[in-house]
């Protein structure tokens, strides 16, 4: 079996190709992008990017919409989290969080899988971390330096243990249950 998954961003396809290997599904990577809509939550953000990149490629795709929600921010940046990591980056949060004591925060993750002229659908998973006070490790990608889960960061613990425990990996066994029903 072979899914293509549209993205540029070759951590989250790092991930999702050796998670999907282990059920024996080939992930092919596509770089094409489109415009992202506006909403307060990941799921209609991932399923109108699936539709249009479905209907434009004229095949069944999957994509990831993922983002940091802090608590103490009332879940900033959320959907904003890519402009936010690209325009600010890990530093700059470190920062807005400086005297807080509220670190909470959570990873999201939706995949929406869609095919050509379909409805698409959503999958999503959510970890529950800190902020940490300083950025650490060089594993993962994006906020993964600042995320800390249980007193290391996802920097320090790196993609084999992400692939455990994360946000994408909670998303991914849902759409692989779903996956497994299709094909019944
Ligand atoms: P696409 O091409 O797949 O859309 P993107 O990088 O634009 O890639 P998102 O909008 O979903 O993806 O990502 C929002 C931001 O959150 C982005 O800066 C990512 O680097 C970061 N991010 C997503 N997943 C993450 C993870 O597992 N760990 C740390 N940062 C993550
Ligand atoms: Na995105």
């Amino acid at each position: 079996q072979k899914i293509v998954f549209v993205t540029g961003n070759s951590g989250k396809f790092h991930e999702i190709r050796a998670v999907l290997a282990d059920f024996g599904i080939e992930v092919i990577q596509n770089k094409s992008d489109y415009p992202e809509i506006q909403a307060d939550d990941l799921e209609p953000i991932a399923a109108e990017s699936a539709r249009a990149a479905a209907n434009d490629l004229k095949i069944p795709v999957m994509v990831d919409d993922s983002g940091l929600f802090i608590q103490a921010l009332n879940g900033f940046p959320g959907p904003y989290s890519r402009f936010v990591e690209d325009h600010l980056g890990n530093a700059r949060v470190l920062k807005l969080m400086d005297g807080e004591q509220n670190r909470a925060a959570y990873f999201k993750t939706v995949i929406a899988f869609c095919k050509p002229g379909e409805e698409p659908l959503t999958f999503s998973g959510t970890v529950d971390g800190k902020i940490s006070y300083d950025e650490r490790g060089d594993g993962g990608f994006g906020f993964d330096p600042i995320f800390d889960y249980n007193g290391k960061t996802f920097g320090e613990l790196g993609t084999e243990f992400k692939n455990m425990i994360s946000h994408r990996r909670r998303a991914l066994d849902q759409f692989l249950e779903y996956l497994k029903k299709s094909v019944e």
